[in-house]
Order: C-alpha cells, then sequence, then structure tokens
C-alpha cells in the first residue's frame, strides 16, 4: 500500500521518507504528482495546517497521505514564528544570493539582538498527521528543546538548525548528521510516535 509524503521541502523528505521505508511502508513523493501544485496553509495552528495539506493530497491521489507541519516557537517571540516560521522573512528583501533559509535566520537573529543566551529558550515542534481515503485520521506531535545561538553553526541538516543549539549534547542541529537529529528532533519524536500506532490505524 503506497503512501505520499505531502510535503514540498527537501529536508524534510530526507527526514521522513529512509525511516518510513525501512519501517516497511511504500513512500512516494508529492513529484509524482505534478497537478497537485501548493497548497495553501490557512490555519493557525500546526494540527490545522498539517491537516489541510494531508487532506488536501489524500483526496488528490486516492492514496493514504502523510503531512508534517513544523516550525520553531522561540520563547522569546512569544512563541513566534510558530506556524509561519517558513514565511517569517517574507516581508525582508534578500541579500543577493541569499536563500530563504538564510534570510529567515537573518531576521530571527535580528529581532534577539538584545536577548541575552539565558532568555533564548526556543523548540521546534512537528505535527505529523496521516489521512486514509476513507477519511480515518491519525495525529501526533513531537518537540525539540533548545536555544537559539547568536550566530550560525554547522553545514548539515535545513531551515533554522544552524541557529539551533541542544545543550544536552552540546551541539546545534545543524553539526548531526541525519541520524543523531532524527533521533532527539521534533520530526523523529513525531515519526516514533506515528509509527507506533501505524498498524492500528491501517488496519479495517
Ligand atoms: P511543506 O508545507 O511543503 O511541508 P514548508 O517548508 O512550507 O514545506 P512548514 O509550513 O511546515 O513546511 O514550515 C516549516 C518551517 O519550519 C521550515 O520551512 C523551517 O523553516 C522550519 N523548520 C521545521 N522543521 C525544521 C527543522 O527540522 N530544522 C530547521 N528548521 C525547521
Amino acid at each position: 500500500l503506497r503512501v505520499v509524503l505531502a510535503t514540498h521541502n527537501a529536508g524534510k523528505i530526507r527526514e521522513l521518507a529512509d525511516p518510513m521505508a525501512d519501517f516497511g511502508i511504500e513512500v512516494v513523493g508529492l513529484s509524482a504528482f505534478p497537478e497537485i501544485g501548493e497548497i495553501e496553509e490557512t490555519g493557525t495552528t500546526f494540527e490545522e495546517n498539517a491537516l489541510i495539506k494531508a487532506r488536501a493530497v489524500c483526496a488528490a491521489t486516492g492514496l493514504v497521505a502523510v503531512a508534517d507541519d513544523s516550525g520553531l516557537e522561540v520563547d522569546a517571540l512569544d512563541k513566534g514564528p510558530g506556524v509561519y516560521s517558513a514565511r517569517y522573512s517574507n516581508d525582508w528583501e534578500s541579500l543577493p544570493g541569499e536563500s530563504v533559509d538564510k534570510r529567515n535566520m537573518r531576521k530571527l537573529l535580528f529581532e534577539l539582538r538584545d536577548v541575552p543566551p539565558a532568555r533564548r529558550s526556543c523548540r521546534f515542534v512537528s505535527c505529523m498527521v496521516a489521512v486514509r481515503p476513507d477519511g480515518r485520521e491519525l495525529v501526533v506531535r513531537g518537540t525539540w528543546e533548545g536555544r537559539i545561538l547568536e550566530e550560525p553553526l554547522g553545514e548539515n541538516g535545513f531551515g533554522y538548525d544552524p541557529l539551533f543549539w541542544d545543550e544536552s549534547i552540546r551541539k546545534s542541529a545543524a553539526q548531526l548528521t541525519r541520524d543523531e537529529k532524527n533521533a532527539r528532533s521534533h520530526r523523529g519524536n513525531a515519526l516514533r510516535a506515528l509509527l507506533a500506532r501505524w498498524s492500528d490505524f491501517m488496519a479495517g
């Protein structure tokens, strides 16, 4: 039974596809369905947006769809950028050659410029949902606690990883291999919760 991963984010695909395949799930990406364009995320919570994406892709493909909606909650920013993490710096102009991820980090560092290390606590959140064509839905969540560095560190991962410091291992998320990140990340934790309930969800 094929399962479609309802994301256009290459970083998420890299982190999810292999562990799902290792679990025995035949994963197909959205690239197999070029007719499905950007899905507008109109929700105000990770759960709402994950459900919007998974329901739309399930309806368009007739396959079981899995979506991840995720983001960074910074306590000093009242848990922002949160569901707006991907779009955080859309109101900023890019420097020449600057990626959206880099521009997002530049804005975050600017907004936190007067916030000392002790008050830079944050967490990554991932809400992962699976939707079956008969309407059955499964919703799980994972988090990862850390703090925002004062400058980027490391080259791996995607998004805000170079600014996310995990004090328990004294490394940034971007200094971890994919497996090391999955072992502790919000997405890894959400995926483990999803897989723990997968056979019940798919039964019947
Ligand atoms: P899809 O909706 O197609 O899945 P997206 O990038 O728009 O892709 P989201 O709306 O869930 O996905 O936004 C998630 C953003 O949160 C992402 O673009 C990053 O900026 C940030 N983010 C989420 N997980 C992250 C991680 O593991 N490491 C670094 N940044 C992460």
